[in-house]
């Protein structure tokens, strides 16, 4: 029989890599990441069960334990990750919540494959979860589970967080299923967004698609009462600004702006290669500025680190021979030999290569078209220690809710991203540091380890009844 555990975290992915020994062995090794960095004193506290697909279309190894958390494998079979993953969770779903800046794609059977390895997420959780226990589901895979798990074990605490945006009403109505994921989610006793405004949506739409009534942000469901509310997601800062001022790091930052030419302006882009992301107007950007001669090979050069992502959906082949076309163009028409313009790399990196980056780049740009929060902006900014650097970042990032002293802008206005990225160029060592400092402020108290927190405690409160009923 499987553990029982008193705190469950169900996610598409689990927090492990499956690696190879030299002795041609194989072992689970943790893959670090935020979400498992921030979970991990409230896993091993409560003997935690994290529930979640392994890699792989065969069937899912036995649950283990790995450095005190119980890892509890569900399997996914190859037509199952072409449905409910590459399909219904990454053509329709992704698309349709950032504002469908590509067309999302809807297809019956990738909906049907969707309910059931959703059920059966559920049904893992049903099954670990002590009595009375907390369970936190994570992110638009898996938006169904709240239900399908509150209908199978009515006496878990049950929290949701959404990872992306979530968009307004008109945009959620295309849905074909839309009812059913709204169901879904409210299945959860508190739902988390990244921001006010996705809150707001969320609770507008259940009454207007159920006629369900609220009160501020608590909808009535059922005589239950479900809570929404914004918890802006963020990174584990103390262990980003330590890794950045290792003088190894800090070595190979100045080793790299050696290899680019020892130039006075870096610029970096680092991005899974996705079309929310900005990276095609932000070449172009950048394009239109060594044609109007306001920058120059040499004295600047772009670095675009584009990390492989989805690349069995047909929106990412087309995003790759765009976003490849116009580096070409670029280096084709204003690189030198030995002198490219943009040097652009199509690879995922390890995270000390990552930060030597972040700290060896004058300026950041973050432009998504939309995007629930953005934590490489937030990573360059704990990466650059006393040191100035600038961020310009798009205003439709989460993170510009927190990050003001960036150089904001619109990403859908060319000549706005023109202009913050020449004033984040031009701008004054003093003021570069200044709004640093103060933006580093923000994340040593904003880190990941307080978002999981602050939701934790909110969820431990939800359900309960308002001290003045
Ligand atoms: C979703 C939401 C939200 C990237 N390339 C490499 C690498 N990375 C790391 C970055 C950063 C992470 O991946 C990317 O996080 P983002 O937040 O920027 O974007 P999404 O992947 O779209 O994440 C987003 C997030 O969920 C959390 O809620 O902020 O809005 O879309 O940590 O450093 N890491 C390494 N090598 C790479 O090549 N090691």
């Amino acid at each position: 029989m499987a553990q029982r555990s008193s705190f469950v975290v169900v996610a598409n992915r689990l927090p492990v890599d499956e690696v190879t020994a030299p002795d041609g062995e194989k072992q689970w090794r943790p893959s670090p990441g935020g979400l498992v960095t921030a979970l991990h004193p409230v896993l091993t506290e409560h003997r935690g069960t994290w529930i979640g697909w392994a890699g792989g279309d065969g069937p899912a190894p036995e649950p283990f334990e790995l450095e005190g958390i119980h890892i509890h494998p569900v399997p996914l079979s190859g037509e199952e990750l072409e449905r409910y993953y590459e399909g219904q969770s990454n053509a329709t779903i992704w698309p349709l919540y950032h504002d469908a800046v590509e067309t999302p794609v809807y297809k019956r059977r990738w909906r049907e494959t969707y309910r059931v390895v959703n059920h059966r997420f559920a049904q893992a959780a049903a099954e670990v979860a002590d009595e009375g226990a907390t369970v936190w589901v994570q992110d638009y895979q898996l938006q169904l589970v709240p239900s399908m798990l509150r209908e199978m074990r009515p006496d878990l605490k049950i929290g949701f967080f959404l990872h992306i945006p979530f968009p307004p009403i008109e945009l959620f109505m295309q849905m074909p299923f839309r009812a059913e994921i709204l169901r879904g989610l409210l299945g959860a006793d508190l739902v988390g967004f990244q921001q006010r405004l996705a809150a707001q949506n969320f609770v507008r739409l259940a009454r207007h698609l159920l006629g369900l009534r609220y009160e501020g942000q608590s909808i009535q469901v059922d005589g239950r009462k479900v809570k929404a509310g914004a918890f802006p997601i963020s990174i584990d800062t103390k262990d980003m600004e330590q890794l950045a001022a290792d003088p190894a790091v800090q070595a190979r930052a100045k080793q790299i702006r050696a290899e680019l030419g020892d130039p006075q302006t870096v610029i970096l882009g680092v991005d899974r290669l996705d079309y929310t992301k900005g990276i095609e107007l932000r070449l172009k950007a950048f394009r239109e500025l060594l044609a109007d001669g306001k920058l120059n090979v040499g004295d600047a050069v772009m670095v675009q680190v584009a990390t492989p992502s989805r690349e069995r959906v047909e929106h990412y082949q087309t995003l790759r021979v765009k976003v490849e076309r116009e580096v070409g163009r670029i280096n084709g028409e204003f690189g030198r030999v030995g002198v490219p313009a943009v040097h652009y790399l199509h690879q995922s990196m390890p995270k000390n290569e990552l930060a030597a980056l972040y700290a060896a780049a004058d300026v950041m740009m973050v432009t998504p078209l939309r995007d629930g929060m953005n934590l490489v902006a937030k990573e360059y900014i704990a990466c650059r220690g006393d040191t100035g650097g600038a961020l310009v970042l798009s205003e439709f990032a989460g993170a510009a809710t927190e990050l003001r002293q960036s150089f904001l802008c619109n990403p859908h206005d060319p000549d706005g991203v023109k202009d913050a990225l020449m004033r984040a160029v031009g701008a004054e060592p003093s003021e570069l540091k200044r709004r640093m400092r103060v933006m580093q402020r923000h994340l040593r108290t904003h880190d990941v380890a307080r978002w999981a927190r602050t939701f934790l405690d909110e969820l431990g409160d939800a359900g309960e009844p308002d001290e003045k009923e």
